[in-house]
Formats: structure tokens, C-alpha cells, sequence
């Protein structure tokens, strides 16, 4: 059974039914709730999404692998393998789109991710980044609206986590706000073990905050209200 975009929770309903909550962190950017509308964080299986465009986490060769590649192209069929012989392979860092075909999404970008490297931390960072850039830019270019994620790099290829998330969410608050995303309606990071469940519940808030709960009255101020309340209830005993 496929999962379409109405089964699944956008933030703004996350943080509503309470699956998601603000952080005791400062958030980075100020709530926005159109914005909160257009993310969802879903755990499962990618490849039962019903969405405009998945986005696998692939290697150079685009033939196919272990993890959410594996995966993703048993569940394509082979006519996924003999669309992305035709590809050439993908450079590290950039992203190629192909149909979807026995998938119940419309379309597969194949990103490339970096195998992380400590010492070379900051190039495996502008690398993860432009992975998500290029996914996006892909759905922009193909008209597609809905596009979940897998988490690039953070399986076989070590990329730690919380470092790999950060780089998710800001590279996409960043392109959904600019002119060019405008277009995007609903991206899904889908996560599969509860690490990264925990990873995406703890760094979401920072980037699309919840409402600011409204304050608490003073204390002073809430007295008149009180006694007002019960000259209400009581009228007949003034
Ligand atoms: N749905 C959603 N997420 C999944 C699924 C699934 N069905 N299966 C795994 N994940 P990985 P990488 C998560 O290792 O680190 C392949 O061999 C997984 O828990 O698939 O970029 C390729 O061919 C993890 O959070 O990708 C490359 O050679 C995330 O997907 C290499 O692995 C990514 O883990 C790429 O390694």
C-alpha cells in the first residue's frame, strides 16, 4: 500500500497533535507557519511514498547498491536500472532524475553524497549541501511539487548525523524561501531508524519553529479578570 501526501503530517500538524515539540534551544529562524505547512518528517519506507519525486542516496556508478539504493531499485524494477545505464554515472555532490516507473512515486533523483572524511570535513559539508540544492532544483526544472528525502550520506557513507541533518534543513529552509522554490509544496525527510528519528525531532524545531506559546498573564493582572468572572456567575449577590 502506498503512502500519499495526506496521510502524512505536515509540521504545523506535528507540533498541533504534539509528535513534534518546540526546542528548550533558541530557534534560528523566526516561526513561519506557511512554511511549517510545506515539511514533513515521515519514518518508513521510501519507496512506498506517493510523491512527486523520491530522492535516493546513490553512488557514482547510478547502477545500484546496498541501503535506500538497494531498495529503491528493487522496488523500480529493472526498466530503473536500464534507464540509469544510459546516465553515465553522477559526480559526488550533484543529483540525476529518472522516472519512477513500478514505484508509486512519478520520479527518482538519484543524488550523490560524499563518503565522509573527518579531515576533510568542510568539502564533505559544501558536497552534502549541493546534494540537496541539486535534488531541488531538479524537482523545480521538472515541475514537481512533492519530493522526499532519504538522509544522503548518513548510512554506509558515515556522514555523521546530527551534522547531516543540519545541512538537510538549512539547504532546503534556504532554496523553499527563495524565489526558485516557490514552487515546491511539500518536502518529506524520510528517516528510517529511530537515531535519526531523534536526530530530525531535536534540529526541526531550530529551523521551523513552532508558534511562540503565548505568555502567561501577570499575576496582578489576572485578579480583576477572576473577580469579574464571579460577579458574573453571581449577579444576584451584589
Ligand atoms: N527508506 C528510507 N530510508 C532508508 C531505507 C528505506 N527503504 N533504507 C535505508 N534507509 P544508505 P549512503 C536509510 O546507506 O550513506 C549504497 O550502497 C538509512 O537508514 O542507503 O548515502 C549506495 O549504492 C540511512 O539513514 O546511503 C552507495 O554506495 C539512509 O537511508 C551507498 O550505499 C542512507 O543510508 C550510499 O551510502
Amino acid at each position: 500500500m502506498s503512502v500519499t501526501l495526506a496521510d502524512i503530517d505536515t509540521l504545523d500538524q506535528a507540533y498541533a497533535s504534539g509528535d513534534l515539540e518546540a526546542s528548550s534551544k533558541e530557534p534560528l529562524f523566526a516561526h513561519d507557519e506557511s512554511l511549517n505547512k510545506r515539511i514533513s518528517l515521515y519514518r518508513g519506507d521510501i519507496t512506498k511514498l506517493e510523491v512527486d519525486a523520491i530522492v535516493n542516496a546513490a553512488n557514482r556508478s547510478l547502477l545500484g547498491g546496498g541501503g535506500v539504493d538497494g531498495a529503491i531499485h528493487r522496488a523500480a524494477g529493472d526498466e530503473l536500472y536500464d534507464e540509469c545505464k544510459t546516465l553515465d554515472g553522477c559526480a559526488t555532490g550533484s543529483a540525476k532524475i529518472t522516472k519512477g516507473y513500478k514505484l508509486p512515486s512519478k520520479h527518482v533523483i538519484h543524488a550523490v553524497g560524499p563518503i565522509y572524511d573527518d579531515e576533510e570535513d568542510e568539502r564533505c559539508a559544501k558536497l552534502l549541501k549541493s546534494c540537496y540544492d541539486t535534488s531541488l532544483e531538479l524537482a523545480v526544472e521538472n515541475k514537481l511539487s512533492s519530493i522526499a528525502f532519504s538522509g544522503i550520506s548518513t548510512g554506509i557513507y558515515g556522514y555523521p548525523l546530527d551534522a547531516a541533518t543540519h545541512i538537510a534543513l538549512r539547504t532546503t529552509r534556504d532554496f523553499l524561501t527563495s524565489e526558485k522554490g516557490s514552487s515546491i509544496s511539500r518536502v518529506i525527510f524520510t528517516v528510517f531508524r529511530s537515531i535519526d528519528v531523534n536526530s530530525y525531532k531535536k534540529i526541526l524545531p531550530l529551523y521551523f519553529p513552532p508558534a511562540p506559546a503565548p505568555s502567561e498573564p501577570k499575576e496582578d493582572a489576572a485578579q480583576p479578570a477572576e473577580e469579574s468572572k464571579e460577579k458574573e456567575k453571581t449577579p444576584s449577590a451584589i
